[in-house]
């Protein structure tokens, strides 16, 4: 196995959430110890480059070539609070009432000899404000604002990959 050295490439990720309000319907159907729950939100690792004929910000291009597992560790409120996604899409939705700091744990395949890379991403519920106070809305103001969306820009960056892993990089 030869490393190319000097050389780096690099994937442009995005990562981060999405929350909606739960509609009281939506609530009423939570089975009972998730009651207190308020809203429903994906988690995600996204490309942030399209594929050619798509307009889809993030995900039209797939990660699922490089990466074999992304883990989210969430809050420890949650059962099973390590989630493994070992295929596209890497997300998880759950619901729940708060938000908190989960830990994105990325693993590339065993062929790329590259170490594990670890994101963290605050879980956005609420909406912005421009104050960047956190304030808690009444639901209905929730609701009528529509999703909140909290991403981040990221660089996959290889130095000094190894052949084979840079050709299987430049292939897709
Ligand atoms: C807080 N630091 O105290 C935060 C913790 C925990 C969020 C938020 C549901 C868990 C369950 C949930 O939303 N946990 O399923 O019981 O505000």
């Amino acid at each position: 196995r030869v490393r190319v050295r000097g050389l780096s490439i690099f994937r442009p990720i995005i990562y981060g959430n999405t929350a909606v309000v739960l509609t009281p319907k939506e609530r009423e159907a939570l089975p009972p110890q998730n009651k207190d729950h308020t809203h429903r939100w994906t988690v995600a690792v996204r490309s942030a480059a399209s594929a050619p004929d798509s307009d889809i910000v993030g995900g039209a291009d797939d990660l699922g070539y490089f990466i074999k597992r992304v883990t989210f560790k969430l809050h420890e409120t949650y059962p099973n609070s390590t989630r493994n996604v070992d295929k596209l899409p890497f997300e998880v939705t759950e619901t729940g009432w708060g938000e908190f700091e989960v830990q994105i744990r990325v693993t590339f395949i065993p062929e790329s000899g590259e170490k594990a890379m670890t994101l963290y991403h605050h879980i956005k519920l609420h909406p912005w404000t421009l104050s960047g106070e956190p304030e808690i809305p009444p639901l209905e103001d929730a609701i009528r604002k529509g999703p909140v969306h909290s991403w981040q820009y990221d660089e996959i960056v290889f130095s000094d990959p190894y052949q084979n892993f840079l050709n299987l990089l430049m292939a897709h």
